[in-house]
């Protein structure tokens, strides 16, 4: 899967740097282009992977590379009034040979949750390329500016982008740590996810045989058609050592092949645990119009029987009837990892409450507008009559 990757704003750079940190140390070949925009300079600089060539500063003439202090419609205004350097910085680098957009951006702040709805807009009309965009929820305790801005940015992405995959900061907070301690912990889980995705469909290590192969359009069609996506994930333990050992035969010289039976429940346990555990924002799974499950491992771990297994399970469980499944046999790791997307579930009740705090924000910053200009009248004198 060929992502085209735009971070935008902090954290949305800041995901996408490590990202290709990531990429970076494990060796990955696969092919991604990237492109970092924000409207504050320091931020743009505090990134280590994103080559230089490839971080843009919008806004300057308005906020002079300072950022637009979580002021959302500000960030869309930046956006908006940059776009044409932006779609030419996007097409310099080259679309034809990629498979979708991601824009990712923090949805509380005010540069990535204004940016990428304007984004995703002109992307959407200028190519035939999907357009999906990965959006942090602000935690509770960030208030409710951060809320309103959330809602707005949610709002008007999902009119234009084909997915949103969400990423619940609220949720996903470590305890004992604070947000912003979690944040790097929080974006490794994010980064791990995207990459087991831009895995599908992208050719095998030397060698390797995936026995139910997953393509980039099989990704594309479990996330067409717009609405709100949560990830799970998993992994499995790689086996102890002393239990290896007692796998010898009595001399010593062949391990037990792992039973086959053994082998299909592993996994089908893996994409059960990865579906009931923790999503990347909590939802109900039954309320799933579509899933698609990714399972990357050492060859001899995976196993057809258990992918399929977990595919019937699925299929059951969710509310539509598409579950697409496939594995990727990689020798880059010893733990065997169960990726599941839910596409467009509807039961969601982080953005409900988001859509609830946002409302009761706006109406509370309008009612004290409204006083406060009443207020300050009261102060002239009734029969002074104004200009116009
Ligand atoms: N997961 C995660 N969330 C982050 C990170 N940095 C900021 N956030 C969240 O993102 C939201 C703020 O968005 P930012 O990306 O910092 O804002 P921005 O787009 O740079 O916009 P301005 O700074 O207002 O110009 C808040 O809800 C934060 O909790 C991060 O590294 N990881
Ligand atoms: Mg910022």
């Amino acid at each position: 899967m060929r992502f085209f990757m735009v971070g935008f704003g902090q954290a949305g750079g800041k995901i996408l740097d490590l990202f290709l940190e990531r990429e970076k140390k494990v060796g990955s070949k696969i092919e991604v282009k990237t492109l970092a925009i924000n409207s504050a300079r320091t931020d743009l600089m505090g990134l280590r992977y994103v080559p230089r060539e490839n971080r843009i500063l919008i806004g300057q003439t308005i906020v002079k590379g300072h950022g637009v202090g979580t002021d959302n419609k500000l960030g869309a205004k930046i956006a908006q009034e940059d776009i044409e350097t932006i779609l030419s910085e996007i097409d310099n680098r080259g679309t034809h040979e990629i498979d979708a957009f991601l824009i990712i951006a923090g949805l509380g702040g005010g540069t990535g949750s204004g940016g990428a709805p304007v984004l995703a807009k002109y992307l959407s009309e200028m190519y035939s390329e999907p357009v999906y965009a990965v959006g942090i929820l602000p935690a509770p305790e960030e208030g409710k500016l951060y809320s309103l801005n959330a809602a707005r940015s949610m709002i008007s992405l999902l009119k234009y982008v084909d997915n949103l995959i969400l990423i619940d900061n609220g949720a996903w907070k470590f305890e004992g740590l604070s947000l912003k301690e979690s944040f790097s912990r929080i974006n490794r889980e994010i980064v791990v996810r995207l990459a087991l995705l831009a895995r599908a469909g992208e050719p095998l290590e030397e060698g390797m045989v995936g026995e139910m192969v997953v393509d980039s359009s099989e990704v594309i069609n479990t996330l067409r058609g717009g609405g709100i996506s949560s990830i799970g994930y998993a992994t499995s333990l790689a086996e102890p050592e002393s239990k290896k050992k007692k796998k010898l035969l009595p001399f010593g010289r062949k391990k037990e092949p792992i039973m086959e039976d053994d082998k299909a429940i592993k996994i089908a346990t893996l994409v059960r645990r990865a579906t009931l555990g923790r999503l990347s924002v909590p939802c109900n799974p039954k309320s799933a119009e579509r899933a698609l499950v990714l399972v990357a491992g050492p060859p001899e771990q995976l196993d057809r029987k258990g992918l399929e297994k977990a595919k019937l399970w699925l299929e059951e469980l969710i509310a539509g009837v598409e579950v697409r499944a496939g594995d990727y046999p990689t020798r880059k790791t010893e733990h065997v990892a169960a990726l599941v997307i839910l596409a467009n579930v509807t039961e969601v009740p982080r953005v409900k409450e988001l859509q609830r705090m946002a409302a009761e924000a706006k109406e509370e910053v309008e009612d004290a507008e409204r006083m406060r200009i009443e207020k300050t009248l009261t102060l002239f004198d009734e029969d002074i009559e104004p200009l116009i």
